[in-house]
């Protein structure tokens, strides 16, 4: 089977507050491996895009105008179940309910400034991959631990 890929964004208050070298470290540590990464200033028109289903809520506006605010980090990330175990690793949409040693849980206190960004099954990992990243900022790279990190 082919290794499965997710993408996940550090938000606005992420990078401003500081938190994007220790929020990938996380992954890191977890044994996933970086594919894709980058800095980025997010257009109403990607953001639009991403947050797609959600345009009729009424928190739309307001999601849209905080995700463009400030840069954003991008990152897709490598390795077998990492789209079901980075949902985990980053906790409930809503901070206050995350528990300790999730990311969200960790770092954040309100729903608006949940810190980060994860795909939500592998249909929507497909989808926001090719959204954020062209093809040619996906690398395909052999980790030379992953003999200490899979059997
Ligand atoms: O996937 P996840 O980020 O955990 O939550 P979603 O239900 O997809 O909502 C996307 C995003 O919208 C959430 O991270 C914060 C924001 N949001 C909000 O500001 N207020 C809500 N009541 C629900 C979501
Ligand atoms: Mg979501």
């Amino acid at each position: 089977a082919k290794v499965e890929r997710t993408f996940i964004a550090i938000k606005p208050d992420g990078v401003q507050r500081g938190l994007s070298g220790e929020i990938l470290q996380r992954f890191e540590r977890r044994g996933f491996k970086l594919v894709g990464l980058k800095l980025i200033k997010v257009s109403e028109e990607l953001a639009e895009k991403h947050y797609a289903e959600h345009r009729e809520r009424p928190f739309f506006k307001g999601l849209v105008e905080f995700i463009t605010s400030s840069p954003v980090v991008a990152a897709v990330i490598e390795g077998k179940g990492v789209v079901a175990t980075a949902r985990a690793m980053i906790g409930p949409t809503n901070p206050l309910n995350a528990p300790l040693g999730t990311i969200r849980g960790d770092y954040g206190i309100d729903i608006g400034r949940n810190i980060i960004h994860g795909s939500d099954s592998p249909e929507s990992a497909e989808r926001e991959i090719a959204l954020w990243f062209t093809p040619e900022e996906l690398l395909d790279w052999q980790a030379t631990i992953a003999g200490w990190i899979y059997e």
